[in-house]
């Protein structure tokens, strides 16, 4: 069951980034019959075994550190600092990196040669950090590779963050992502309700902004909380004005937080329920709007986490560049698991 579970956060990560990035560039809500032509489509790619769909900037980086936690069997900061700038310069365009994020690379390969790890994602944005939702989007892989173990979980959520977001919103967004999927492993369907899973965050998230003034995911997990506990549900554009669902990693990961948890509560649209559980959460996520690639992934690395792989459509294996790789790479992750 684990073994499914790892598969399952890999694979629907992998669909939410290659299906929410058909709409990332449109900033607005997306239409359920919009997706499920979609998902009509994609079926005929099994048949004719094409990939019909890229992986961008969230996958592409997520795989670079899990491949770097299974080569090393730990957290090596400079060998995931080489493979992200490695594969940064070497990426075609449709990869639709963020971005500010260029000139870390460019300054921990030219200025540095890896010899200063932090030091340039700390200059970004005048000394500010960047609080991108870059360093949660790429997280689901320290999940799996810290299964079991929360404080290593957020020390290495931490660490791969700072490589190239220094801001505290972004940190923190990368340790709740990561504790999200870590709380989905640890759990299944049935043993916890939405407000059970939602409380375990907001712990966390107590503990984490203990000692930030602004509180800013305190303050979005709360109306989270409000919005699925109310009769009616609320409308895209009330939950882009009170939580978001741009760039910035406290409104990217809220939001996927908020779609799983609100599938979880069964309070998923209706127009959807033709779906298996996973694609609901991975669907109903990218419907919000806005960052939709990133939003689709981590809605999806949380609900493949907890719902497995068993659920998920065959064509999701053929419709996705990418997907032997998920599937390899989580079934790696989970034999360092075992071994444990
Ligand atoms: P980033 O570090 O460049 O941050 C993203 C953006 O957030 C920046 O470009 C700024 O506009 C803004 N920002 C971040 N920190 C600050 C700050 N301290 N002060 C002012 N503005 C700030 O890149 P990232 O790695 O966080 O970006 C990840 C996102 O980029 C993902 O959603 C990913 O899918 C991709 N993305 C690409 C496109 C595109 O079309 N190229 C569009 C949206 C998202
Ligand atoms: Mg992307
Ligand atoms: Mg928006
Ligand atoms: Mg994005």
């Amino acid at each position: 069951m684990l073994l499914s579970k790892f598969k399952g956060s890999a694979l629907a990560a992998l669909a939410g980034d290659c299906i929410g990035a058909r709409y990332e560039s449109m900033w607005r809500p997306v239409a359920y019959q919009t997706l499920l032509n979609l998902e009509e489509n994609l079926k005929s790619a099994e048949k004719t075994s094409r990939r019909s769909l890229h992986y961008t900037d969230d996958t592409e980086m997520a795989h670079e550190l899990a491949k770097s936690l299974v080569e090393n069997g730990k957290f090596v900061a400079k060998d995931v600092a080489s493979k992200f700038t490695e594969t940064f310069f070497e990426s075609p365009p449709y990869r639709y990196y963020g971005p500010h994020v260029r000139n870390v690379f460019e300054k921990l390969e030219k200025a540095s040669r890896f010899s200063d790890l932090f030091g340039p994602a700390s200059e970004q944005f005048d000394g500010q950090g960047s609080y991108g939702n870059g360093s949660a989007m790429r997280v689901f892989p320290v999940a799996l590779f810290c299964h079991g173990n929360q404080e290593l979980l957020e020390k290495l959520a931490a660490l791969s963050a700072k490589l190239t977001h220094a801001h505290i919103d972004a940190i923190n967004g990368a340790k709740l992502q990561a504790s999200a999927v870590e709380i989905a492993l640890s759990s299944s369907d049935g043993s916890i309700s939405w407000l059970e899973f939602w409380q375990k965050l907001k712990d966390l998230i107590d503990k984490l902004e203990v000692d930030v003034p602004e509180k800013v995911y305190t303050n979005k997990l709360d109306m989270i909380k409000e919005l699925i506990a109310r009769e009616e549900v609320a409308s895209v554009h009330e939950f882009e004005d009170e939580v978001g669902t741009g760039i910035k990693a406290s409104e990217a990961v809220c939001a996927a937080i908020y779609a799983f948890l609100m599938c979880l509560a069964d309070r998923q649209p209706s127009e959807l329920s033709s779906l298996s559980k996973v694609q609901q959460v991975v669907f109903y996520s990218i419907s919000l709007g806005g960052d939709t690639d990133t939003i689709g992934t981590m809605a999806g690395a949380i609900a493949g986490a907890f719902y497995g792989d068993e659920g998920l459509p065959s064509y999701w294996l053929y419709a996705f560049e990418g997907a032997e790789m998920a599937r390899d790479l989580a079934t790696k992750l989970h034999e360092l698991n075992e071994k444990k």
